[in-house]
């Protein structure tokens, strides 16, 4: 397989002014007929250059010139193209292909999900479709005409406006529709089913109305209000925060089982997984609705960010996903807790992209190579690229950043551009130099800032030494200084924020220190006793900040900082360091005792009446194991997980009470509604729940059972099951489990959290539960959604039994992963990257990962997997 490099760029030959398409479908013979207008590219260095248009698993029919049939001698076919070597400088090039969308199991191109015909272009998908100039700077009007037989496929969508539609002879009708916007073939979209609309409208603010329908099965139409809501929500928080408004007359959301990833943002008809579509209160958690919610807008913003404004190459990827997740992260926090939403950010942040930094695939936000593009769909460049993003709105201050984000819809809008020209934009509308900034886009791995502090009693004052340095990554040793803003404070001794001076200079109480340089020192005056720092706040830059506090300063922390996300992380960090004292101690052979301060700071947080009941909930979450692993270099698995499941028991059997006192104080006999209060009483009750379980108290089981039993939605169903299925004893467990399947087995989506509850026990027995889960009647290999399900979840929420040392787990994974590399390479790329993640485990695990990497290796790959296989393997 080839390596494309960034630096290799070249503007397209040709361009294409207009495409016009037409399908007659068939599952398993559809012919594409394609009209490309094409016209040499001026700014291209070769005036003489041949027409390359990219195609894949195309069968070609026949090829035209303005008209005239090519012989055979006038063109090549490859695998990966056709070839017109001397072609004229303006002309229109006809193709005929068929293709065969029911054996499409790599789910990319047009397929068949569920028996309707749908689309996944991005990245490179359209290529499997027709012979197209497939890259995102040629930017095209399209008209689609699409055929097929009425009966099975009486709905016909695709981009932009309807314009004709008709019946034809043999049971057959066909719909033509219009795409007014100039756009690159990553967002062409087509779907042919029996579907069914759920129908409104909105008003843009310019007063303009546009119909929205969100397309399902017939049986899912009871699900769809909540996305409804969802997408009106986005389109008005776009205007008021953005002021951006849509600009088609029909916005389109369609509803697939089988599908790669989230969701698609193909103009005016966004593709979604269906997952991240349906909601009910009945059958899905706040979670699911949360997610939903998120999504929606996500792919709305993406209107702007992304398809009117796009990527001049694949590389520039997190310029429309960085920014776009950004907006969707700013939108939830403004629908919801502000600092909640920040903490659950972070910690994903800082779980899962701090591991993939740490790992062979790591790569910066704009990677500057590539193999497989697919591969490069990561946390990286879309969390870390949003946190670039939200570090440059700091940077500049909102007001500004809101400038500078109008000057580049404005000045790039149809355009395909890069990271520069966002940057820049940036940088002329604060007058900033944003020339080191733009360091964060360029250099991989996460930062680490060392922070010290001395204070001077006689001077009074308070000196912060702030020292930066980011670890060596794949391809890239030596790393160069960041810009890195540090949101910090300082608090009295007695909880109250300091007033900060630096060189005869006030800041109020809080500030962002600009740390630029390898060691950087800041000098706070007037402090009459040793204040206590406060540091990255709100996690203002994507680093590893390490403070030498002691517990006492973090159960103080907990209690006193002023900023929300910063009491959460203080707890965070004394739970940390009160588990690492347990791990060292397991490790050592020696009895576990936990420190009483974690007891009692708990004690404390939960007496009396919780002032914000979703932040507490927050608060009692022990850090994961995967963040736990995260602070060590060499990796004891068994250790931490050990340790995390002794300080739960001890905690649980200490507070009982407590737990108790609340769980009863957040349950409630009303009936389920979305409102915020509500939400954060389940989220706490359930919190409370599941620790009151953990002791294995008969009470305690009865009262998960009475839970599951009674409850009139899913999330209190759900996690009365999760509670049962994880308990010591099986029994109630495995009868709950069995209940649950019975009442749900028609819903594909609540038996994927079935599925996923069973894999994630964390009971010897879990991976024999995943082999017999493979078996199941509901589980299916070709739908992404099961494999996520059962083999994600196990792989990436089960850590001790994933790594269990007979290396059954990695087998398991591997077996799976050479049977997705022949139906659904994209899949088995992401799911083989567990294995990938053993640079810190001990020499015994590392052997049999690599192992059953090797394994793996033997078969032919598809690029996807030759490529990570081979950085993890070198
Ligand atoms: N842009 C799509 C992701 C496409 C993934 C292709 N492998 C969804 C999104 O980020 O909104
Ligand atoms: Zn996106």
């Amino acid at each position: 397989p080839q390596t494309v490099h960034l630096k290799d760029y070249q503007p397209p030959a040709f361009l294409i002014n207009q495409v016009e398409l037409n399908f007659k479908l068939e599952p398993s013979a559809t012919l594409v007929t394609s009209l490309l207008h094409l016209q040499r590219n001026p700014a291209h260095p070769d005036g003489r250059a041949p027409l390359v248009l990219d195609g894949q698993q195309l069968k070609l029919l026949s090829v035209e010139v303005d008209g005239q049939p090519l012989a055979a001698s006038d063109y090549q076919v490859t695998e990966n193209h056709l070839t017109l070597p001397q072609p004229p400088a303006e002309f229109v090039l006809q193709t005929q292909v068929e293709i065969d969308p029911a054996n499409n199991t790599a789910l990319e191109g047009l397929y068949l999900s569920s028996g309707n015909f749908c689309t996944q272009c991005e990245a490179e998908g359209f290529r499997r479709i027709t012979y197209y100039l497939d890259r995102p700077d040629v930017l095209a009007r399209f008209t689609t005409r699409i055929e097929a037989d009425k009966e099975a496929f009486p709905v016909l969508l695709s981009n932009g406006n309807p314009t004709e539609k008709g019946e034809l002879d043999k049971g057959k009708h066909y719909v033509i529709w219009e795409d007014p916007f100039p756009k690159p073939c990553y967002l062409f979209a087509l779907v042919g089913g029996d579907l069914h609309p759920v129908k409104d409208s909105y008003t843009t603010s310019s007063g303009r109305k546009v119909a929205l329908e969100i397309w399902v099965e017939k049986e899912n139409l009871h699900k769809c209000d909540h996305a409804l809501e969802s997408l009106k929500k986005a389109m008005r928080w776009d205007e008021d925060t953005y002021g951006r408004e849509y600009d088609l007359d029909i916005y389109m959301i369609v509803a697939v089982n089988d599908f790669n990833m989230g969701a698609m943002e193909n103009k005016g008809l966004n593709i979604f997984n269906s997952a991240c579509v349906l909601a009910d209160p009945k059958s899905e958690t706040d979670m699911a609705f949360h997610r939903v919610e998120s999504v929606v807008a996500h792919e709305y913003f993406h209107n702007w960010s992304g398809n009117r404004v796009t990527c001049r190459d694949w590389f520039q990827l997190s310029l429309k996903e960085g920014f776009t997740v950004f907006r969707d992260q700013q939108f939830s926090a403004d629908q919801h807790s502000p600092a909640v939403e920040r903490i659950q950010h972070v910690a994903l942040l800082r779980t899962a992209q701090f591991a993939e930094d740490a790992s062979p695939t790591a790569h910066p936000v704009r990677p500057d190579s590539y193999i497989e593009i697919n591969n490069f769909y990561t946390l990286t460049v879309y969390e870390k690229g949003s946190e670039v993003v939200r570090m440059l709105s700091e940077l500049v201050g909102w007001d500004t950043f809101r400038k500078g984000s109008d000057l580049y819809f404005e000045r790039f809008d149809g355009q395909a551009v890069t990271v520069e020209d966002f940057v820049n934009c940036m940088a002329e509308v604060s007058g900033l130099n944003l020339d080191q900034f733009l360091i964060w886009y360029s250099q991989a791995g996460t930062p680490q800032v060392k922070a010290e502090g001395r204070y001077d009693a006689e001077q009074k004052t308070f000196t912060l030494t702030l020292k930066q340095e980011t670890p060596p990554t794949p391809g890239q040793k030596d790393k160069q200084p960041l810009l890195i803003p540090i949101k910090m404070g300082l608090v009295s001794r007695t909880g109250h924020p300091l007033p900060l001076e630096i060189d005869g200079e006030f800041h109020g109480t809080e500030t962002v220190l600009q740390l630029n340089k390898a060691e950087q020192s800041f000098t706070f005056h007037h402090l009459e006793s040793e204040p206590l720092p406060s540091l990255l706040r709100g996690f203002s830059a994507p680093v590893k900040l390490s403070y030498a506090y002691s517990k006492e300063d973090l159960a103080f922390l907990l209690q006193h900082d002023p900023d929300g996300f910063n009491r959460w992380d203080a707890g965070q960090q004394l739970a940390l360091t009160t588990l690492q004292e347990l791990i060292s101690a397991q490790q050592q052979g020696q009895d576990l005792e936990l420190d009483p301060l974690l007891i009692n700071t708990w004690k404390q947080l939960l007496e009396g009446q919780p002032e914000d009941p979703l932040m507490l909930a927050e608060l009692l979450q022990l850090p994961s194991e995967a963040y736990i692993a995260e602070q060590y270099e060499c990796v004891d698995i068994d250790a931490i997980h050990i340790a995390r499941d002794y300080a739960r028991k001890t905690l649980a059997t200490a507070l009982y009470p407590e737990f108790l006192r609340l769980y009863h104080l957040y349950t409630s006999d009303q009936p389920w509604s979305a409102e915020a209060q509500q939400l954060a009483a389940r989220r706490l009750k359930n919190t409370c729940l599941s620790f009151l379980v953990v002791t294995d108290a008969a009470e305690a089981l009865q009262l998960a059972e009475q839970q599951f039993q009674q409850a009139d939605n899913m999330t209190d169903q759900q996690a009365a099951l999760t509670c049962l299925a994880h308990a010591e004893n099986n029994q109630p467990g495995d009868a709950a489990l069995q209940a649950f399947a019975r009442q749900w087995a028609r819903d594909p989506l609540v038996m994927d959290t079935w599925f996923s509850i069973q894999v994630t026990r964390p009971h010897p027995d879990a991976l024999d539960r995943v082999k017999a889960l493979l078996e199941h009647p509901a589980f299916s290999m070709k739908n992404p959604n099961k494999v996520r399900a059962v083999l994600g979840a196990f792989a990436g929420q089960n850590r001790h039994n994933f790594h269990r040392r007979d290396g059954a787990g990695y087998q398991l994974l591997a077996n799976a992963v050479i049977e997705l590399n022949k139906t659904n390479p994209q899949i088995a790329s992401r799911l083989v990257l567990p294995l990938t993640r053993f640079q810190k485990l001990d020499d015994f695990r590392k052997g049999k990962m690599k192992e059953a990497l090797e394994r793996i290796q033997q078969e032919k790959l598809s690029p996807d997997l030759y490529e990570v296989i081979q950085k993890a393997l070198v």
